[in-house]
């Protein structure tokens, strides 16, 4: 039977834009990969946006990788963990081998009729659901903490960024004393800013994600000997063997699982793993996806090998309407991966059109 992959570039605006260290986002600009296969259609998105800030990645350099190397290897149907072997050979561009990797999990369990979750085993049938609130002012942060804690939310992330972080955390702090809470710096600070992330010790942070640069696993083992604050790596952890190094060197107490940046959920579910041999905590990130990209997020995070609130918040914080026409819904700060095969969500292929500003037919 013929089959076909096609990618999308679909734009969608986000409600207000979200500000991190490295920068300012105002829109989602994904790569939506969609497989046919007579009336089976698998779906997948690449996490990288239209900048590398950050990673090195953008939807360019994907969609160079996906079509110049990654479609050959994926043609004759492998399974997720066949294809992660033979995409070794190509360096780095773990984003994009993600996207194709995630495209034959959704394949593979929609043509065996089950869903995601339980093809990736061990699931819960649920995911405890964080929320990651951008910069802007302290005082407007701290109303938007207000209103997670009241939708639910069951831990709350602040971005932060060198100069402003001990104003927005203890503007937050003050207002809600005992909430679980954690700063993410995106790879802002070097070693030689130890004097200002020693003052976030004051603030009883559930962990401080990525404050070093993605490459200073060293650096990171060092600050951590110097913090009470236990270190989350984010950027950092691109592979199972980074992770074990990181371990072994006691540079992260919390790991920050991206399928999108580990090159998939088979190395996702293998970081995972070893985190829970090595008394690691993990939970489940998000790269502002669409509902496609949110949904193998959300499978992966209702793991039990996973303990900690993700990032898999409803995309209704996101955008004004989602590219699927089920959106996940929470309830009491969980999550339920959806029952259907595969991501088990519709995709509004009408809408999806209106979105869609260039596509790409591959084969
Ligand atoms: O560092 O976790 C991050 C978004 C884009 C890039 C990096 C990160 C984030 C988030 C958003 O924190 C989490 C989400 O998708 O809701
Ligand atoms: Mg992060």
């Amino acid at each position: 039977m013929k089959s076909h992959l096609q990618i999308d570039l679909v734009r969608l605006p986000f409600l207000t834009p979200f500000t991190t260290s490295f920068g300012t986002e105002t829109e989602r600009n994904a790569l939506i990969l969609r497989y046919t296969k007579g009336d089976v259609v698998a779906y997948s998105e690449c996490v990288t946006s239209k900048d590398p800030l950050y990673s090195y990645e953008d939807n360019s350099t994907a969609l160079h990788i996906i079509r110049r190397y990654l479609v050959k290897m994926m043609k004759d149907e492998p399974s997720p963990a066949e294809f992660t072997e033979k995409a070794r050979r190509i360096r780095g561009h773990n984003m994009a081998k993600s996207a194709v990797e995630m495209l034959l999990w959704d394949l593979q369990s929609k043509l065996s009729g089950i869903p995601l979750y339980k093809a990736l085993g061990g699931s819960k049938g649920f995911a405890e659901v964080g929320i990651s609130i951008g910069m802007s002012s302290p005082e407007r942060m701290a109303s938007l903490v207000q209103d997670a804690l009241a939708r639910g939310y069951r831990r709350i992330k602040v971005k932060i960024e060198k100069g402003r972080e001990y104003e927005i955390i203890r503007t937050i702090r003050d207002r809600f004393p005992s909430i679980p809470l954690s700063a993410d710096a995106n790879s802002c600070y070097r070693l030689g800013d130890l004097q200002i992330l020693k003052k976030l010790d004051n603030f009883n942070l559930v962990y401080l994600e990525q404050p070093l640069q993605e490459d200073d696993i060293l650096d990171h083992s060092r600050l951590a000997k110097e913090l009470s604050t236990p270190i989350c790596l984010d950027e950092s952890i691109t592979s199972v063997e980074r992770a074990r190094q990181a371990f072994e060197i006691g540079a992260a107490a919390v790991v920050n699982i991206k399928p999108g940046r580990l090159g998939g959920l088979t190395e996702s579910l293998r970081v995972a793993r070893l985190a829970m041999e090595n008394g690691i905590h993990t939970w489940v990130g998000g790269m502002l996806e669409t509902g496609i990209g949110r949904s193998f997020n959300v499978s992966l995070a209702s793991s039990s090998l996973v303990d900690y609130p993700g990032d898999t918040s409803p995309n209704d914080k996101y955008f004004a309407r989602d590219i699927v026409t089920n959106p996940f819904k929470m309830t009491d700060g969980m999550i339920k991966p959806n029952d259907g095969p595969g991501i088990g969500v519709q995709v509004d292929e009408p809408y999806l059109k209106t979105c869609t500003r260039r596509s790409w037919l591959l084969f």
